[in-house]
């Protein structure tokens, strides 16, 4: 049996589509190690026509390392793991912002895994955009005075208690993920543990501010890092159809999921696997 994939880059940054695989099935070694060394290159990888479901979808990513369960969203029916992120008119969608996933925990995830089950007829793209091109692209001064910084990422940046009231359960899971999640800090720019390439950590869903700057200096310093990382120079966009696979590297990359498609209705499923402290 011919075990290569296939690997086909979508741009020089990021992201690669990946032929020759069927993830319903476990994989091999063999398929693995080239799955995981093609991600650690493109950071984002994409796969056409995977019908798995969600137990499928849990043992993929356990290959990779341990699962995260969402302290909010909603999961599939008996699988905890896999997080179901159904938009429609009255949820609508709210990841239509530049972030990186979880990362108001200590040990953000390092990898997620994302399929799409039922899509609106147009619209409802998501883009990813890598942090290794941000920081690569940046000056050497500049680079030595972001080297340095810590900034803080919070929770409740992204998860408003005003979008969890629907229900009184609802709120009360809302004010329990609040108590557990105080805020944490990460350097600005971490150093990848597999490659040691470095890259830009701070994003627009969960990150508050620069530890130790005046408040001015943080909004400026963040501002210009938000609105750096939307550069189409260092991103991908991926059209959806239906099961589809997305892989990518959550340690060095952000990304933003179009909302242009409301209040029509999209469903997505997540895995995401646990990581280890930034540096
Ligand atoms: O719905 C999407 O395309 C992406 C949603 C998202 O941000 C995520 O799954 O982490
Ligand atoms: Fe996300």
């Amino acid at each position: 049996m011919n075990e290569r994939l296939t690997i086909t880059a979508l741009g020089p940054w990021i992201g690669a589509q990946v032929g020759n695989l069927d993830l319903a099935k476990p994989l091999s070694d063999g398929q693995f190690e080239q799955l995981y060394h093609a991600l650690m290159r493109h950071q984002v990888l994409f796969l056409r026509n995977q019908q798995i479901t969600p137990q499928q979808q849990r043992a993929l990513a356990a290959r990779f390392g341990d699962l995260h369960i969402h302290p909010v969203y909603p999961h599939a029916e008996g699988v905890d793991e896999i997080i179901v992120l159904d938009t429609h008119q009255e949820n609508p969608p709210d990841n239509d912002n530049w972030h990186t996933d979880v990362t108001f925990i200590e040990t953000p995830p390092a990898i997620a895994i994302l399929t799409s089950k039922l899509l609106p007829e147009s619209g409802g793209d998501t883009l990813w955009a890598s942090g290794f091109a941000a920081c690569e692209s940046l000056s050497g001064p500049f680079k030595t005075l972001l080297q340095g910084l810590q900034a803080e990422h919070d929770f409740k940046k992204s998860f408003q208690e005003y979008k969890y009231r629907k229900t009184e359960e609802e709120h009360q899971r809302w004010q329990q993920a609040v108590a557990k999640h105080p805020p944490v800090q990460h350097p600005v720019i971490r150093t990848h543990p597999v490659s040691g390439r470095r890259a830009i950590f701070v994003n627009e869903g969960f990150t508050t501010r620069i530890v130790g700057l005046s408040e001015k200096e943080s909004d400026a310093l963040l501002g210009f890092l938000f609105a750096h990382i939307t550069k189409p120079e260092f991103q991908v966009r991926w059209r959806w159809q239906e099961n589809d696979v997305a892989i990518w590297d959550n340690r060095v990359t952000q990304h933003y999921a179009n909302a242009d498609y409301y209040p029509a209705r999209r469903v997505m499923h997540r895995a995401t696997v646990l990581g280890d402290a930034p540096y």
